[in-house]
């Protein structure tokens, strides 16, 4: 175990006994969504893992340490400072670490502090992507790469569409990742229940996702599982109306020159912004969604072994 890896003391007795615990990502907190209401969902996110049976474990980065389960004051610590707490992806460990500095991790650093601590199953809302225009930006989400490598199931409700869905499904298939609907042949698009894509396969319970990680685990692959978990009915928005939100962002955001890890956090704060409350509002809902698929599956996966 490395030197700089913090596992709260509640998940370490939890991994030690063979109880399920379901990892959870911070930038969602500090950078993507405002406050108070990122704190108010971060901590009902961690009851509904519990009440679903599962321990939480959220991840993030605290004076240098790789923390995999925060305090509900460190919640709230990173949902305050919000922006000011580095967005912090592979590439920005090594020295944030050195410098004993706060981030707030992506996916990617999510899956990899996991995989340090020993979790096997990640609930989140969306996943970074191949951006529209990356055929001249080269702009794809490191996420995509730690997904191609790191054995973490991740549980969202699939990509929104200020990516190129098409795109960002064909780097998935070239990275050896398996795409999964859960209770669907189509990729969610996040604010919607379908996107028009098809995914890989539809699996329709907890133990069949699980049964499927444990495969891919025992076979020693390397890489991840992606599980797209349509956003309820009575929450899914009207795709006309976000999509129009996201077509302007997306003007913005080039009429701005925004790039690089700024690009993702400002089409999620314009989208939000254009649609008003509806789409936090929905956004929460898919995370709850999220939470709870995710313990019921890692309740499941600890019975494989
Ligand atoms: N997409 C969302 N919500 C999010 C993110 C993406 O719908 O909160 C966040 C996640 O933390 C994801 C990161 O890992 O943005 C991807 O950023 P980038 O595109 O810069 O790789
Ligand atoms: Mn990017």
């Amino acid at each position: 175990m490395n030197k700089y890896l913090d596992i709260s003391p509640e998940v370490s007795a939890a991994l030690a006994a063979g109880k399920p615990v379901v990892a959870l990502e911070s930038t969602i907190i500090s950078h993507g969504m405002p406050y108070p209401q990122n704190v108010k969902t971060a901590l009902e996110v961690e009851q509904i893992i519990r009440d679903n049976g599962a321990v939480p474990a959220t991840i993030a980065i605290i004076g240098g340490h790789l923390k995999a389960g925060l305090t509900p004051e460190e919640i709230e610590y990173f949902g305050k400072k919000g922006p000011e707490i580095a967005k912090a992806s592979r590439r920005d460990l090594p020295v944030l670490v050195a410098r004993g500095q706060d981030g707030a991790c992506t996916v990617t650093t999510t899956m990899m502090i996991a995989h340090m601590a020993g979790i096997g199953v990640f609930a989140t809302g969306g996943i970074g992507g191949v951006h529209r225009g990356a055929e001249t930006t080269m702009d794809i989400s490191a996420d995509l790469e730690e997904l191609g490598q790191t054995p973490v199931m991740v549980i969202c409700a699939g990509a929104k569409s200020i990516l190129d869905l098409g795109l960002t499904l064909e780097y998935l298939e070239t990275k050896g990742v398996p795409v999964i609907g859960y209770g669907t042949d189509e990729l969610p698009a996040f604010y919607t229940r379908t996107s028009g894509f098809g995914v890989d396969y539809r699996l329709d319970t907890p133990a069949e996702l699980a049964a499927a990680f444990h495969a891919q685990r025992a076979m020693g692959l390397k890489g991840g599982m992606l599980v797209t978990n349509p956003i309820p009915e009575e929450y899914s928005m009207d795709p006309a109306v976000i999509n129009k939100a996201i077509d302007q962002a997306i003007a913005e955001c080039q009429a701005q020159g925004v790039h690089g890890k700024a690009t993702t956090p400002f089409l999620l704060a314009r989208v939000k912004d254009l649609t008003g409350g509806d789409s936090l509002d929905s956004n929460i809902q898919l995370v709850f969604n999220n939470a709870r698929l995710a313990a019921r599956t890692a309740a499941e996966l600890v019975k494989l072994g």
